[in-house]
């Protein structure tokens, strides 16, 4: 008896042992390349600062997207050096138009030719190299039009076995003001072949839809604390903002709307979101509809807790222990 209950008591401790949690393994940061059509709508600028201090993230590369890429790519070029993140090579996407961008007064002269940074004419190039060097699947966050993607898949279709896609993207249930009805979301209309051809890539994709991110925008009350933060990337934002031709069409002294920050944190998290699986289609008029016959996307259709995620916001760009890492502080522009 005595033996048995010995057994019985060593195999208590051995089951105790092994059964102990691992410590857990730090998370490796999401490799994530930024597709982006900066320079007009403001959220941009929130969402490519946003990323660059966040630790659960490693920028590999950012490409422009849609209009003057050429003078979208200097305005990256113009923050990467404000904010000491000239490691992080630029790609030039594909150019639609020769629109002015609303940031052209912050962006200045600021000239490429004293830039440190890496830019590659090609964007799209660039993006297919980076997604097939990275060692683990990469992210590629889209807060644009696709078209810089539907030109690399066309380009290379085998980056869609390497890639995950989050994108600021569509209407599913709720529509631009929280209306609740279905719009055609700007991403979506600005070049919808080439949304077509992206939903339709076999790369698993997630979407911040209008449902989620369409309503969310900084009381005056919480962007107070980012007014007054010396954090190098809070200054970017606020004179970007402030300095942005359509500042006036924004009622109060809160900010415009945020959408593109909605899909940059769930490149890296989703857990504050109300995520759900949608089937869904793109129409010819650029309505993104749920079809048991479409494509399975994982869609942020609400918010879990959506007062943590304005916290969050405003945490990256106010804490004191980011901004202390953050380099360059004060560094100025070549051209102001
Ligand atoms: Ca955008």
């Amino acid at each position: 008896v005595w033996s048995t209950l010995l057994l019985l008591a060593a195999s208590c401790l051995v089951l105790a042992v092994f059964a102990r949690p691992a410590a857990a393994a730090p998370r490796q940061p999401v490799p994530i390349i930024l597709d982006t059509d900066i320079g007009d709508d403001i959220d941009d600028t929130w969402a490519l600062a946003m990323l660059l201090q966040r630790p659960e993230v490693d920028v590999r590369l950012i490409v422009t997207a849609l209009n003057d890429t050429h003078a979208k790519t200097r305005l990256v070029a113009k923050m990467l050096d404000r904010l000491g993140r000239t490691d992080i090579p630029i790609g030039t996407g594909v150019r639609t138009s020769s629109q002015p961008l609303n940031q052209a007064r912050w962006l200045g002269r600021f000239s490429l030719s004293s830039y440190e940074g890496v830019v590659h004419p090609d964007g799209v190039a660039a993006l297919i190299t980076s997604v097939h060097e990275s060692a683990e699947p990469i992210t590629i966050v889209a807060i644009g039009a696709h078209t810089n993607l539907a030109e690399a898949l066309k380009r290379d279709p085998s980056i869609a076995q390497k890639a995950r896609l989050v994108a600021m993207a569509g209407s599913i249930h709720i529509g631009y003001g929280g209306l609740k009805k279905r719009s055609a979301e700007v991403n979506v209309i600005s070049d919808i072949e080439a949304f077509q051809t992206t939903l339709a890539a076999p790369w698993p994709s997630v979407w911040a839809p209008l449902d989620s991110c369409g309503t969310v925008a900084l009381s005056a009350e919480e962007f107070a604390p980012i007014r007054a933060s010396k954090h190098p990337a809070a200054r970017l934002v606020v004179e970007n903002y402030d300095l942005w031709a359509n500042r006036g069409t924004v009622l109060g002294e809160g900010t415009s709307i945020l959408y593109d920050t909605v899909a940059a944190y769930l490149a890296y998290d989703g857990s504050l979101c109300q995520m759900a699986d949608v089937a869904v289609r793109v129409d010819d008029q650029g309505y993104t509809i749920p079809d048991e016959q479409g494509r399975v996307v994982s869609c942020a259709l609400g918010w879990r807790n959506r007062k943590n995620f304005i916290h969050h916001l405003v945490e990256t760009f106010t804490s004191s222990a980011i901004a202390e890492t953050g380099a360059a502080a004060g560094k100025p522009g070549n051209a102001g």
